[in-house]
């Protein structure tokens, strides 16, 4: 096994390295400064065309997209640590909240900073920010994680979004269950190594103003 996360600090790339620290795995850490263009580069546009950070390469494997990483990696390395066994029951809902951070948090998110105005809610796909919101509050006002009891790569996509949103973008409550569960998952070894590194590579490649 030989695994490799392509990196620039202060962008969604924390998440894999997170996971990464998560699964507990030997990895090397490609960390480049974004505005070098490493990731518009040729070479890097063939393993990912759309040219965007993370990258993991499992040998030479191409893994990109945040929800693919922590699926791949969780099944294919952490001995159902992070994830549910495939013919689990719990897997409908470990799958579920793996998209409710892609494909609801992200364009709601969207939506809250761009103050998108949306004609017709009913045709697209995330609801609304406030409808995500909601659901994800009161379904973990009654749940120390996404899956109850069991810690999973879904709490590590959804608590990414939650913490930048709580953060960086102050769209999320500093009170209340969301910023509870957020303190537990900030507590966690992994999300501390992991923001140690972060903090080690902000510091190699400071913000450009
Ligand atoms: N859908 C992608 C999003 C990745 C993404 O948006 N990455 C940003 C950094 S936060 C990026 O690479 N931006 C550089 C660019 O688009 O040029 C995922 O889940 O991995």
């Amino acid at each position: 096994m030989s695994l490799t996360l392509y990196y620039t600090p202060r962008s969604r790339s924390f998440c894999a390295l997170w996971l990464l620290e998560e699964l507990g795995l030997e990895y090397k850490l490609e960390s480049f400064d974004i505005s070098a263009g490493r990731h518009k580069q040729a070479d890097y546009l063939l393993l990912n065309p759309m040219g965007k950070v993370p990258l993991v390469m499992d040998g030479d494997i191409p893994v990109s997209e945040l929800a693919a990483i922590a699926i791949y990696l969780s099944d294919r390395y952490s001995k159902e640590r992070l994830s549910p066994a495939i013919r689990s029951s719990e897997r409908p809902a470990y799958l579920k909240w793996i998209l409710f951070s892609s494909a609801l948090m992200e364009p709601a998110y969207a939506e809250k900073m761009f103050n998108w105005e949306i004609p017709a809610r009913r045709s697209i796909a995330w609801s609304s920010f406030d409808q995500m919101l909601e659901i994800l509050t009161n379904h973990i006002a009654q749940n120390t994680w996404v899956l109850g009891d069991k810690f999973s790569s879904a709490d590590v996509l959804i608590g990414s979004n939650l913490h930048v949103g709580q953060v960086v973008l102050g769209i999320i409550p500093k009170e209340g269950p969301i910023a509870e569960y957020l303190l537990r998952l900030t507590k966690r070894d992994g999300f501390i190594r992991a923001m140690d590194i972060e903090k080690r590579e902000s510091d190699r490649f400071p913000m450009k103003a």
